[in-house]
């Protein structure tokens, strides 16, 4: 296994830069090849190989992985839910283009293994908002939503058709405090820690009730290198797998952080992004993730807020 090489295009995002530093550790620091557009003022293009790739361009892309000779590619890059709205014809093609290039790849046989993030907005206002099954309506509302509901059908029907390894999950919102998130919608759960720590106070573009599925990043990072490093036969879902850890609204985010910083407050100042959050689930049923490939979170609401009150007080 520490023979693999390992492709991360998008890898100076939130969820790419620390996915980049545990690969490297699990699979050695020459092994795991940090791509991006740009880069950025992070610790990937200093930890080991960084190459500046456009994702949107077969050819670069092919490049890299003739280069490196790649054996797994993670492709990070993405328009999110909120930028993806001002944008949509540019997170379409860059949502699109990026994947049938690894596809095409694997499907060429160049590259053995593709992880693919997508997302709980390929759900929609027409689901059921609790426990949302694996398996249910979805009329996602939004672009970015479609680019990855789009994108689910695409990767199921390369593996059906072409045997291409594919693997994804349905990431919640995620939290960290190593690398800011950027154009999403649950993005307002990283911002309030912030908030708290310089202000004491946080102005919420979303209301008070508004429940969404979230997660803490080592426990995304945890199911992103699972489900690569299950067994093919474990893999029984191709387009991508519901995965959960813990939900909440604004005001129970609040409550949680009060509890560690008294005097907290919040105030709600809904924009563009209500709509958004309102056409999601408010809770997942990851049940599927748990029994082909033994998922299981680590963090809630309340070890989350200890230690992301903790590390951004430093
Ligand atoms: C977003 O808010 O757009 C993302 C997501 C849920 O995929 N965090």
């Amino acid at each position: 296994m520490n023979d693999t090489k390992i492709l991360i295009i998008g890898a100076c995002g939130q969820i790419g830069s620390e996915l980049t530093l545990k690969l490297r550790e699990i699979y050695g620091t020459e092994n795991v090849i940090a791509s991006d557009i740009r880069k950025g003022e992070q610790d990937v293009f200093k930890t080991g190989p960084f190459e500046i790739v456009d994702a949107m361009n077969y050819e670069q892309v092919e490049a890299l992985v003739n280069k490196y000779k790649v054996d797994e590619v993670y492709l990070m890059a993405a328009l999110l839910s909120a930028t993806a709205e001002k944008n949509p014809a540019f997170a379409w093609d860059l949502n699109m283009n990026s994947l049938f290039h690894v596809l095409n790849l694997a499907k060429d046989k160049k590259i053995k293994k593709i992880f693919w993030p997508s997302s709980i907005a390929v759900f929609g206002p027409t689901t059921p908002k609790q426990n949302t099954p694996q398996y249910t309506v979805m009329e996602p509302s939004t672009v970015y939503g479609i680019s990855k509901q789009a994108g689910e059908r695409w990767c199921e029907y390369y593996f059906n058709k072409y045997g291409v390894d594919v693997r994804s999950i349905r990431y919640p919102g995620l939290i960290s405090w190593k690398t800011p998130p950027g154009g999403g919608t649950t993005d307002y759960a990283v911002d309030i820690y912030y908030k708290a720590v310089s202000d004491n106070n946080y102005t919420c573009f979303l209301s008070e009730n508004t429940e969404l599925p979230m997660m803490y990043m080592d426990d995304a990072i945890r199911a992103t290198i699972g489900i690569m490093q299950a067994k093919a036969e474990d893999i029984k879902i191709r387009s991508a797998y519901n995965l959960a850890a813990m939900s909440f609204t604004p005001k129970e985010i609040a409550v949680a952080i009060a509890k560690e910083k008294s005097g907290f407050k919040i105030s709600y100042e809904p924009d563009f992004r209500q709509a958004i959050a309102d056409s999601w689930p408010s809770s997942i049923d990851d049940s599927a993730a748990a029994n082909d490939w033994n998922w299981k979170p680590e963090y809630n609401l309340e070890n989350m807020t200890k230690v992301m009150l903790e590390n951004l007080s430093k």
